[in-house]
């Protein structure tokens, strides 16, 4: 739908206008309800103030992070007041919102004079600016300034989650990525509505958080990582920082120490973390399996707890993540016993658990969120878990894994799930893919980047995107808007923007760039 702006306007002006306007459901995630009104469309100018919920400092902040966005390149002073007044403008206001939109969602109205975004909490103030960004031409994204017109489209949406979590894991063990690295890819994040951070802290070649008592964790156990580059690990306040960050943005952190296995440079870090006493080296290759925690030795517990409680000190979040998956040198009598000592420990932290779908087959309480990461819809259990009253969250390994290769010629990558272009990364409704787990029991979805294969930025960028756009539309749009030729063309505007911020994306021939 294109936007004809009459008042006030030279036919040349015009012209240019409706080809820079862009239709109001061109979002990605597509927004749950889209009314445009042609009539109707705001132009951004030097007189635009942005108002903001009067009271409410995290409105204000919301409103600072819109004119952060929109000052370099407009040139415009968009001035962020704490008071509605009738001038026209961008207002940002809590309260009184359609009901449907809950705690997350928000209502965005586009007329002559302004644009108004109504929500519950911040959070869905934020998202609404999410939305009113991708409504201003790509070249609002620029670091420098640029000529107008700055036109929104005229209308309104109502836009809510479909699920509570909308995620991305960044694996910062097989390669170690930097407080700045993780930064870039929480504003990439943000912008498509991801609620989630999972950092996978260890693994077999690196630990990357310091723990009190335990000093050589990072200093020898961090040192290293995959191919034997040199590695790193965040101190508390380094990962404070990054919790901060994300939290800015509406982003939770949920931290993971996958344990019982997995656990080389914890066991190459303390000889008394092994059953036989002696410390194997350090690992820096890519096989999985092999390592294991000592199930017997009573210190392995007085670890996990010290442990357990510094990540529960330094997350504000609900959830800590346990890890669990591809414990193949753990006996599975040991693997249930281990689990069954260790979930409690997380319950005494005042936090929930969370691990990957093997953690059913020990006896969590139904608080503990499994994630599934199968290929396919194989049966984990997860039937039987959704049945107990687990909540899930969805990982599928060939769907929603952005390690995976997109075709046999994609240079970073793996391929042993599948290879996954964006039609297949978008091609599943997550409320019907596991067999008798109802939409009801599904937490959300979650794209885990593992990156034995990515190194940089640029790697994560290159995987991520577009894949991680196209899951988070699975998890926040009604299955309704699922539509490929919709997303594809989205998607395509999508493309322009990243140019513009930089973003190191893969152009897929399956999308009209
Ligand atoms: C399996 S998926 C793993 C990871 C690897 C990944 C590589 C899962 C829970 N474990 O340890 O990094 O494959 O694709």
């Amino acid at each position: 739908v294109l936007t004809v702006v009459t008042s006030g306007m030279s036919s040349l002006a015009a012209a240019e206008d409706l080809a820079a306007t862009k239709s109001l459901s061109d979002v990605v995630p597509v927004p749950a309800s889209v009314v445009p009104d042609a009539r109707q469309a705001f132009q951004l100018s030097w007189r635009t103030v942005i108002f903001t919920q009067a009271g409410s400092a995290e409105a204000a902040r919301v409103g600072r992070q819109l004119a952060d966005v929109l000052r370099p390149s407009t040139g415009f002073p968009l001035p962020v007041v704490p008071s509605v007044s009738a001038h026209s403008g961008i207002a940002l206001l809590l309260g009184h919102a359609d009901p449907r939109v809950g705690q997350e969602g928000y209502q965005l109205t586009v007329n002559r004079s302004g644009v108004v975004i109504r929500a519950n909490a911040p959070a869905g103030l934020f998202a609404g600016i999410q939305t009113l960004r991708q409504l201003l031409p790509a070249k609002v994204e620029n670091k420098h300034r640029q000529s107008g017109p700055w036109t929104v489209p005229g209308g309104r949406i109502v836009d809510f989650p479909r699920f509570a979590v909308r995620g991305a894991m960044l694996d910062v063990a097989r390669h170690f990525f930097s407080v700045a690295e993780v930064k870039r890819y929480i504003d990439q994040l943000a912008q498509y509505k991801i609620n989630q951070l999972h950092l996978h802290l260890a693994d077999d070649q690196g630990w990357r958080i310091e723990i009190p008592g335990w000093p050589r964790l990072t200093s020898y156990g961090g040192s290293t990582e995959v191919d034997g580059t040199p590695g790193g690990f965040y101190t508390a306040r380094d990962y404070s920082e990054l919790v901060a960050y994300a939290r800015s943005k509406y982003i939770t952190v949920v931290p993971e120490i996958d344990m019982p296995g997995h656990t080389n440079a914890a066991l190459a870090s303390y000889a008394e973390l092994n059953c036989n006493g002696v410390a194997p080296p350090l690992y820096t290759g890519t096989d999985v399996g092999f390592s294991s925690f000592c199930v017997d030795k009573e210190i392995t517990y007085k670890f996990v707890d010290d442990v357990i409680r510094e990540l529960a000190r330094l997350t504000p979040g609900e959830y800590l993540h346990i890890g669990g998956d591809e414990a193949h040198s753990t006996p599975p009598a040991d693997y249930v016993r281990f689990m069954d000592r260790v979930l409690p420990i997380v319950a005494k932290y005042g936090k929930k658990a969370t691990g990957w779908h093997e953690i059913t087959k020990a006896n969590p309480s139904t608080t503990t969120v499994p994630q599934y990461w199968g290929v396919g819809a194989e049966d984990a259990g997860m039937a039987a878990a959704a049945a107990k009253g687990h909540q899930i969250l969805l990982s599928p390994a060939d769907r929603s894994y952005l390690d995976m290769k997109y075709t046999p010629d994609t240079p970073l990558g793996q391929d042993w799930a599948s290879l996954i272009e964006v039609d297949r990364a978008y091609g599943w409704d997550p409320g019907k893919f596991l067999a008798n787990v109802p939409e009801s029991a599904i937490r959300g979805v979650e794209g885990p980047l593992w990156t034995e294969t990515i190194t940089d930025s640029a790697d994560i960028e290159f995987m991520a995107f577009p894949r991680l756009p196209a899951l988070a539309e699975l998890g926040w749009s009604p299955a309704a808007t699922h539509s490929w030729p919709s997303f594809r063309s989205r998607l395509a505007h999508q493309g322009a923007r990243w140019t513009v911020q930089g973003v190191n994306f893969y152009r897929s021939p399956q999308i009209p760039w």
